[in-house]
């Protein structure tokens, strides 16, 4: 009978350890440990946003940078990046990781500046993620041609283009602007478009026969590319060690102010050539395996706040989509067209769409072959 009477009381002391271990995780779930990995694109921060937020709320940030796309893909499809808040653009990226069931809904409930955003940024992200359900837009620009003024004057003359990317594709400009330095994003996805652009072709067609126009144009200019790189060229082009870059709006205005803050005499300007360029949208994501998803909304809230979002476009040199923050954001930059592209700029700008995985293959493909110069 001892023996009998023993096994309820196991039993209900291993009911008790079951209920306080399910208490504490869901108590710990909860609070959440007060951390926060954020993986963004570099320099697309204020300094201070970082710091501010865990000032706000007790939360660590890690905070880790990419300065592609590409580079962001392969880690979320790898999983258990670990990361809570992630920025891809919002097509292609975005919208196939969030078929290939990459993210997490947001949950609106816990985010009260929700109603700052832009509703004309919201549908354009909305092609993206329909009904916006699982991404907040970041900051958005263009991609573009940024270039120094004088060494491109010297090596071409007064009547450089100052509005075309035959400045970059036409062979014979870039065989003078060969010694001075021409870089390209490392990224098919942005330099493709741009290519067939120049060539008065569809942008953003997909056709086996596209992506011949396009790397047809590259290989003609190839031998004069010095670098392919994607965040290098701020500096590069701000200590004079480049005078053409094809980046990201914002970048290359961040390149000119670190030039006129050194006083170095270099001048940097952004161009959104009259062929076309395209315009990008950022987003804010979280991970569906994101271990603190609470803070991840907390952040992501915290960046909606007008004034959080206005430091940041103040600082990057891009545009936020957040209704409320553009009167705080600094007259000058509000007024600086390689910024805000006026409206004449806007009707060139096309938005990007979805490639069929075999394309993608393909132009990786190629690609890494123009690279390797083969
Ligand atoms: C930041 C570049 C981000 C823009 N350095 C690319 N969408």
């Amino acid at each position: 009978m001892k023996f009998i009477g023993r096994i309820p009381r196991t039993l209900c002391r291993a009911a008790l350890i079951v209920l306080a271990v399910a208490l504490f995780s869901t108590g710990a779930r909860a609070e959440e440990e007060k951390i926060l990995n954020i993986y963004n694109w570099s320099d697309y921060i204020a300094p201070d946003t970082v710091a501010k937020f865990t000032a706000e709320t007790g939360i660590k940030v890690n905070y880790d940078v990419y300065d592609s796309n590409e580079a962001l893909e392969a880690k979320l499809l790898a999983g258990k990046s670990g990361y809570d808040v992630v920025v891809p653009s919002a097509i292609p990226f975005f919208a196939r990781q969030l078929k290939a069931g990459v993210y997490r809904k947001i949950d609106r409930a816990q985010l009260k500046n929700y109603g700052n955003l832009d509703p004309q940024i919201l549908e354009k992200a909305g092609a993206a993620d329909p009904g916006n359900a699982y991404g907040i837009p970041y900051l958005w620009g263009t991609t573009g041609l940024g270039y120094n003024v004088k060494l491109v004057k010297a090596a071409l003359g007064a009547d450089a283009p100052q509005d075309s990317f035959a400045l970059l594709f036409d062979p014979a400009n870039a065989k003078k602007l060969a010694g001075c330095g021409i870089s390209l994003l490392d990224s098919a996805q942005e330099v493709v478009p741009a290519a067939l652009a120049y060539q008065g072709r569809n942008p953003v067609a997909k056709t086996g026969a596209d992506l011949e126009a396009a790397i047809a144009a590259l290989s003609a200019i190839r031998p004069f590319i010095k670098k392919f790189h994607s965040s290098q060229y701020i500096n590069d082009l701000a200590n004079g060690d480049l005078c053409l870059a094809f980046g990201f709006s914002g970048d290359v205005v961040q390149a000119r102010n670190r030039a006129r803050d050194a006083k170095n005499g270099v001048e940097i300007a952004y161009m959104v050539p009259k062929e076309g360029a395209t315009l990008w949208v950022d987003m804010m994501a979280i991970p569906a395996d994101a271990p603190h998803p609470g803070n991840a909304h907390l952040f992501i809230d915290f960046i909606l706040r007008p004034e959080n979002a206005a430091a940041i476009s103040n600082t990057v040199g891009y545009p936020n989509p957040n209704a409320k923050a553009t009167a705080l954001v600094a007259e000058p930059i509000r007024q600086d067209p390689a910024i805000y592209p006026p409206e004449t700029t806007r009707a060139r700008l096309f938005f990007d769409t979805p490639a069929a995985p075999d394309f993608e293959r393909q132009r990786t493909r190629a690609w890494t072959r123009l690279k390797s110069g083969s």
